[in-house]
């Protein structure tokens, strides 16, 4: 097949798996179009069968706000008529599912059997896609989309209640990893520095908005920091970084808190860690969470949202109520106090990841799905 993928190029869990899921697909024989702003920053420079498609909005005096939507649309117009797509799937609803609709009208006359195909990843339908200012284009496009799918039980749920959406059959795909990749022996220690005495390493993977609540990361750490020496890894960006500095200046704990900024590969930093914390009130499915889980570090986050579809409360790591800050910092404490109850929660969250998430078999999903809309 000839598979066009648009997702959000830089930091961010959904253009994470639609990059994967593109490298894995050509690695099947597929040949890939990526048409987004920017080389997804998953992507190596060349891949054989992977083509980069860069979408430049013109700028223009009169544009306060570039239309970004449109020079998307008119790449995809464009990509499919050179390359002979087969089908256009794009991650994450807006805009690109809108984009996808305007290339798909425009391709009418010489390509109507082009097939647009939508992945809902989380806050395009819980956040972004409710806001009175594009909730009716957020539910036309997912409505006029020829197939969808959603990355957890939840978030398909979600779609449903808040658009309505009853004529549209939304298929549950999870995200995936490579088991190859996220594998605790592979890689050496990465915080010896750090870590000096032994200590813990708590960590947290996010674009740090608020709804990560990452200063609830930091509240949780102090609380563990009273009882086992420990020091917590904070990797990414984003606009509650400041927050959760002064939390951690506040909390006394400063000098153990590590802000490490964006880094492209997180594997080899989980594999020190010893636990993973996401407090997220509704993460739709949580991809770092997963990452830690296949790297053998159990998962301290919230009973909300997807989360419970990805980690097992008790089994893989521990759940508790949203915003439990005092909860989730009892939970990690009792995890990190016993050796062996933490070997053997590391060796259960890892099994399962494998289990239920392994790239081949997830990626599977998507090549029958794409055959599918293509009948
Ligand atoms: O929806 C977002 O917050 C952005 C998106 C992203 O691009 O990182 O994250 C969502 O998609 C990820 C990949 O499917 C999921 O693992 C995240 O749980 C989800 N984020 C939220 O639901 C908050």
């Amino acid at each position: 097949m000839k598979i066009g993928i648009t997702c959000y190029p830089t930091y961010g869990g959904s253009g994470a798996v639609a990059t994967e899921l593109g490298i894995a697909l050509a690695q099947r024989g597929h040949e890939i179009h990526f048409i987004t702003y920017q080389q997804p920053f998953r992507l190596p420079s060349f891949l054989p069968r992977i083509y980069f498609h860069e979408v430049d909005v013109g700028r223009y005096p009169l544009f306060e706000y570039p239309p970004y939507d449109l020079a998307l649309a008119v790449r995809m117009h464009e990509v499919v008529l050179t390359h002979k797509l087969d089908l256009l799937h794009v991650h994450y609803a807006i805009p690109h599912a809108t984009s996808a609709w305007i290339a798909r009208e425009m391709l009418a006359p010489t390509r109507p059997d082009i097939k647009v195909l939508t992945t809902l990843h989380g806050t395009d339908i819980t956040i972004v896609g409710q806001d009175p200012s594009f909730f009716p284009i957020t539910k036309f496009s997912i409505e006029k989309s020829d197939g969808l799918t959603a990355v957890s039980q939840f978030l398909r749920t979600e779609t449903l209640s808040a658009f309505g959406c009853t004529g549209s059959r939304i298929e549950v795909i999870p995200n995936f990893i490579d088991p190859a990749v996220y594998n605790r022996a592979r890689y050496e220690p990465a915080f010896r520095h750090q870590t000096a005495g032994n200590r813990k390493v708590l960590m947290h993977i996010s674009n740090f908005r608020p709804v990560k609540r990452v200063k609830d990361v930091v509240g949780i750490y102090a609380r563990v920091a009273e009882r086992i020496p420990s020091v917590l890894v904070m990797v990414g960006d984003g606009p509650d970084r400041v927050v959760a500095e002064q939390e951690a200046r506040a909390l006394g704990v400063s000098d153990s808190v590590f802000f490490l900024g964006k880094l492209e590969s997180v594997a080899p930093l989980l594999a020190s860690a010893d636990l993973f914390l996401l407090p997220t009130v509704a993460e739709s499915f949580g991809l770092s969470a997963l990452e830690a889980l296949a790297t053998g570090v159990p998962v301290i986050g919230a009973n909300a949202g997807g989360l419970p579809e990805v980690v097992l409360d008790g089994v893989t790591g521990a759940l508790c109520v949203p915003e439990d800050v005092d909860g989730m910092a009892h939970a990690a404490i009792a995890l990190l106090s016993d050796q062996a109850r933490w070997d053997e929660t590391s060796t259960r969250a890892a099994a399962d990841a494998r289990d239920r998430f392994a790239m081949d078999a997830v990626v599977g999903q998507y090549e029958a799905f794409y055959e599918r809309a293509l009948l």
